[in-house]
């Protein structure tokens, strides 16, 4: 390590403080790529423009499958957790079948907190599940013209605010609370307008009266989905004028824009305006195909803009990625080792020099800069930030045995 730090230390950055800032900043991992999004309160099948595909065995079918396979990934990821819970994975008990959405409580997921605080995390974040459910109307849930049906979506959403106050405070650390909904039309609309109006009334409703010390809302928008690829009533510009208009946050989905169109360079544009700004990092391959996240450019160039703007505290990082057709804790793994490695590589970047260059307009010398510390000494650091968390690259091995002992059974 000491001829690497010299190395780093060549280009004015300081390897150990790197490794120390990195241990700081929690990454808010998703509980839904261990069943493929299905959840435990009966929807046995996914919808509302999103898919996962793929068959590979060892699905976690219940809570008890689930906990075990958060547990062996987990135990494979370097870094601060959070855990990010849908409300589709509510703990019914004997309220199975008697208890709907819009009558969740605190109590459906105290098990989860009681799992959460043994594994040693930073806390749970959560969203409301407003997809795969039969009070999904023609595809419409916050947006549909049906009183009936935008009511009982407002009433989950509202729950689910009460629900994250106690999450919050059972870690005193706030939760994030993410609104995605899938309303949108395969056509072309008559009217975009007005589910745009009915939206907008049912966030003011949910939104009404909540903990604003435990709990963040942010809204989640979208370019389009499956089967709705016409008209998304959640758009960017929607929500992020509701957001200003509120105060409340924006979600950045990496996976929900045109592919040319990147959201390192969205990151920054709303530090301008927001206090905190949310993330669901994910790989979209061609179309919001949730594929893994990978070590690759534009993450790189997430992870410089939350580092280098000093927003580790500004950004909440989640992710939200699901993938069927590989071994799953694998999948959930790399994923996450993928942000923490662009995280890492972000942290040793010269960036004071960089800056320097780029103001006083010498774009040449920022150039041959820029590419010079990409062949500096990286893996040799992932190691030792692994290392320093009792694990090491060996992911694989711990994955195949544990697939070969417990995943195997799942049949
Ligand atoms: C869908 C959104 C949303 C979901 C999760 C399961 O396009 O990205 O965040 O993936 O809530
Ligand atoms: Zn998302």
């Amino acid at each position: 390590m000491t001829e690497i730090k010299k190395q780093y230390a060549a280009f004015g950055v300081d390897v150990e403080a790197a490794l120390e800032t990195l241990k700081t900043i929690p990454v808010s991992v998703h509980c839904w790529q261990g069943d493929d999004v299905i959840g435990f309160d009966g929807a046995g099948s996914l919808s509302g423009g999103i898919q996962t595909t793929g068959n590979y065995p060892g699905r976690a079918r219940n809570f008890e499958e689930l906990k075990a396979d958060i547990k062996e990934a987990f135990s494979l990821m370097p870094g601060k957790k959070r855990l990010n819970l849908h409300a589709s994975y509510a703990i019914l008990g004997d309220d199975a079948g008697k208890v709907d959405r819009d009558a969740y409580s605190y109590k459906h997921f105290i098990p989860w907190v009681e799992f959460a605080k043994e594994l040693g995390l930073d806390g749970i974040d959560f969203n409301p599940t407003f997809f795969a459910h039969p009070n999904m109307k023609d595809g419409l849930t916050l947006s549909s013209p049906q009183e009936s049906v935008r009511s009982f979506w407002v009433e989950h959403g509202k729950r689910c605010m009460e629900i994250a106050a106690e999450l919050g405070k059972a870690f005193q650390k706030p939760c994030l609370v993410n609104i995605w909904i899938p309303d949108g039309f395969k056509d072309v609309p008559a009217d975009r307008l007005t589910p745009r109006l009915r939206l907008k009334k049912s966030l003011d409703e949910i939104l009404e009266n909540y903990d604003k010390e435990w709990v963040i809302p942010a809204v989640e928008s979208k370019v389009f989905g499956i089967g709705v690829e016409s008209y998304t009533v959640g758009s960017n510009e929607f929500y992020q004028n509701y957001a200003a208009q509120k105060g409340i946050c924006c979600l950045l989905d990496n996976g929900h824009y045109h592919p040319l169109e990147y959201v390192s360079d969205k990151i920054p544009a709303l530090l301008a305006f927001y206090d905190k700004v949310a993330l669901h990092v994910t790989r979209g391959v061609r179309w919001d195909s949730d594929h893994v996240v990978l070590f690759e450019d534009e993450l790189k160039e997430i992870a410089k803009e939350i580092v280098h703007n000093n927003a580790t505290e500004k950004v909440l990082i989640g992710l939200d990625y699901f993938d069927a057709s590989i071994n799953r804790v694998f999948a959930w793994v790399t994923g996450q080792r993928s942000m923490q490695k662009a995280l890492l590589y972000a942290l040793l970047l010269p960036h004071d020099e960089m800056r320097k260059l780029q103001d006083a307009g010498d774009f040449t010398a920022l150039m041959d800069l820029q590419e010079r510390v990409k062949t500096l000494p990286f893996g040799a650091v992932w190691e030792e930030y692994l290392r320093r968390n009792g694990l090491d690259e060996h992911v694989l091995e711990h994955v195949r045995k544990y697939e070969n002992t417990v995943l195997k059974e799942r049949v």
